[in-house]
């Protein structure tokens, strides 16, 4: 459309909310999301801001000589190349603390899913094993008088730690720095955290310092009795230690709704009785990606009219809009 309203682009998918809310008030360009962008001339040089759920790399943001703002939706950002953005100026938001809550459910609802089997036991009775076969095997784990730690007590860490309290379980943490006031035991590093609980719920960024740290070393801490449970990053784990460890028994269960390669998950999972897999349906519940659809759009629509974003992140300044 070629009127003076001010152009968004949407590269690749996007939650229809977002195109809604936006359409309302901008010139909403949709392109397919490729490692270079195709986007014609004319358009290229009207862009002034780009909602997106993935990624933005350098030349994305290069191919656009007015782009000001880049909304993302998710809380985690990684796949948008934040330094090129803050060199050039460019303003990136993202969705965090409206996802917190879903986030914190799917992890303690994945904890229990694993501990106890719930799953396997639904496809029981489904497939009238029950009639066939009696009683559903008891679960090895329980939930009971479990010793957790969370990588990573951040705004969704915090309320996976709360909703853990009713359990009576024992709850540590580890982060780089300790979080002042809480009822949980700090530790230093995520070694000796692993040493220290039974069962590991990882809930840090995709960052360099966060690579494949959940690896055989951590997991053989935990032990036999432990479980490993990932709601953050993939990224995070290293998936050949993972699956050696839950195969030859060094390592309990693990219960994973997030993976390296999304949607690749790697074939050995697949085969292993001890683990519960979920798509990456964390923070997908309707109202959850409703909120978040509403927190990309707003944040271009506040970009817009008053220069200031509701929640840029801690990498892009954010200037007033000149
Ligand atoms: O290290 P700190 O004190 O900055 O604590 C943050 C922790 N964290 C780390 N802990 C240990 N070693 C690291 N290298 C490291 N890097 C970060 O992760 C903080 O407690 C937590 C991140 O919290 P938030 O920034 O509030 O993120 P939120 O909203 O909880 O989401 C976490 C991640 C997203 O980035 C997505 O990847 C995923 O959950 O959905």
């Amino acid at each position: 459309m070629s009127d003076n309203r001010i152009t968004v682009l949407v590269p690749g998918k996007i939650h229809p909310r977002v195109l809604e809310r936006l359409g309302k008030q901008f010139d909403v360009v949709s392109v397919d999301r490729n490692d270079e962008p195709q986007v014609d001339a004319n358009v290229a040089a009207r862009v002034r801001g780009i909602a997106v759920a993935g990624g933005v790399n350098a030349a994305w943001i290069d191919a656009f000589p007015h782009l000001e703002v880049i909304a993302n939706f998710g809380v985690g950002y990684d796949g948008i190349d934040v330094k090129h953005a803050a060199s050039k100026g460019i303003v990136v938001t993202n969705t965090p603390d409206v996802l917190n809550d879903e986030v914190a459910d799917t992890a303690i609802a994945l904890l229990l899913n694993t501990l106890r089997q719930f799953p396997k036991a639904e496809s029981w009775l489904r497939d009238g094993r029950w009639v066939k076969d009696g009683a559903f095997p008891l679960s090895p784990f329980s939930m009971k008088g479990r010793r957790v730690g969370i990588y990573g007590l951040g705004r969704i860490g915090l309320e996976i730690a709360r909703r853990l309290e009713p359990f009576k379980v024992k709850i540590g943490y580890h982060t780089r720095s300790p979080r002042d006031s809480l009822p949980y035991d700090y530790y230093p590093t995520l070694k000796e955290m692993a040493q220290s609980v039974d069962t590991l719920i990882s809930i840090v960024p995709k960052t360099p310092e966060t690579h494949k740290v959940i690896n055989a070393e951590i997991l053989s801490a935990l032990g036999p009795q432990g479980v490993f449970i990932n709601v953050g990053r993939g990224w995070s784990v290293d998936d050949d230690a993972l699956i050696a460890a839950l195969g030859n028994g060094t390592l309990g269960a693990a219960g994973l709704d997030v993976f390296y390669d999304e949607p690749n998950v790697p074939a050995g999972y697949l085969s292993l009785p001890n683990v519960s897999l979920l798509p990456h349906v964390a923070s997908a519940s309707v109202p959850t990606r409703d909120a978040m659809a509403d927190l990309v759009a707003d944040n271009i629509i506040e970009w817009f009219a008053k220069g200031k974003p509701l929640t840029p992140v801690p990498e892009t300044p954010v200037k007033p809009r000149g």
